[in-house]
């Protein structure tokens, strides 16, 4: 197979930044996306000794910006194989009844909006090409609810309603459609969950042994990587101390 080139939103921390490193690794050109253009030119430099690598910096809830970054693609980065869309955050942990709206707001726009923003301007050409593979990242919060988790966990559960309703809509033009749903991984999500807390972040994983960004990259590159007629369509990852959203053994494993 001619080499693939797979588009990651988020690529500056955490999964999406693992996944570029373990797609780069097994001959994926890239496309690296979102707001932090140091970390985009870092990245850049790093990964561009081992394949070809594009950077384009935007934020997945402005639409326009979103809209005018894809379609300033050329050439060879038009085809996009492979569409990660992993960009995404919790933002705060609070009871419905005194929720922050700003950060309901940052949740469904970036979660919820951004990914149809990014979807809506790349699967047009999949289609055309008959050829691709979405990979939605969800979490075990879009399949269970969990309390202070409402608008976080709405946001994850429309991503999975979202990944289901592409997989029909995009069937007849073969494109696979996954959707990865992890639970706790240690990446910058609960600093930015809760506000830059560095504390607070690191209690969450306290007693026990979370998953890494690298376990879920390893994941996505083994999906990538099953013949062309098998899709997984749904994998959900816990670390072994995990049971469900919310039932967590603290015992050091
Ligand atoms: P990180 O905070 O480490 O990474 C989040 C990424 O999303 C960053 O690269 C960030 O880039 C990007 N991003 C955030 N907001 C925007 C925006 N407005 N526009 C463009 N890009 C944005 O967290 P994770 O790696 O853990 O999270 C990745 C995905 O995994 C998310 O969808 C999250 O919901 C999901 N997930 C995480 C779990 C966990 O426990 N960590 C568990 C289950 C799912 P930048 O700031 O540069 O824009
Ligand atoms: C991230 C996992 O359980 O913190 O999606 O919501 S959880």
């Amino acid at each position: 197979m001619d080499k693939r080139t797979a588009l990651i939103t988020g690529a500056t921390s955490g999964i999406g930044e693992a996944t570029a490193r373990i797609l780069a690794k097994n001959s994926f050109n890239l496309i690296l996306c979102g707001r932090r253009k140091d970390r985009l030119e870092s990245l850049h430099s790093e990964l561009a000794q081992q394949t070809d690598v594009h950077t384009l910096s935007f934020d997945v809830r402005d639409r326009k910006a979103t809209e005018d970054a894809l379609a300033s693609l050329e050439g060879k980065w038009k085809t996009v194989d492979v569409l990660v869309n992993n960009a995404g955050n919790a933002h705060g942990l609070d009871p419905i009844q005194s929720g922050n709206v700003d950060d309901w707001d940052a949740m469904m726009d970036i979660n919820v909006r951004g990914l149809l923003y990014v979807s809506r301007a790349i699967l047009p050409g999949m289609v055309e090409r008959k050829r691709g593979h979405v990979i939605n990242i969800g979490s075990i919060a879009g399949q269970e609810v969990y309390p202070k988790g409402a608008v976080y966990c709405a946001s994850k559960f429309a991503v999975d309603a979202i990944t289901k309703g592409m997989r029909l809509d995009l069937n007849e033009a073969g494109i696979k459609v996954t959707v990865v749903s992890p639970g706790m991984v240690e990446t910058e999500f609960s600093l930015v969950r809760f506000k830059g807390d560095a504390d607070r972040a690191k209690a969450v994983y306290a007693g026990l042994k979370p998953l890494t960004a690298d376990d879920i990259a390893e994941v996505i590159r083994y999906i990538l990587h099953l013949p062309d007629h098998v899709v997984l369509t749904d994998v959900t990852i816990l670390p072994r101390a995990q049971a469900s959203a919310t039932v967590v053994h603290r015992g050091g494993w």
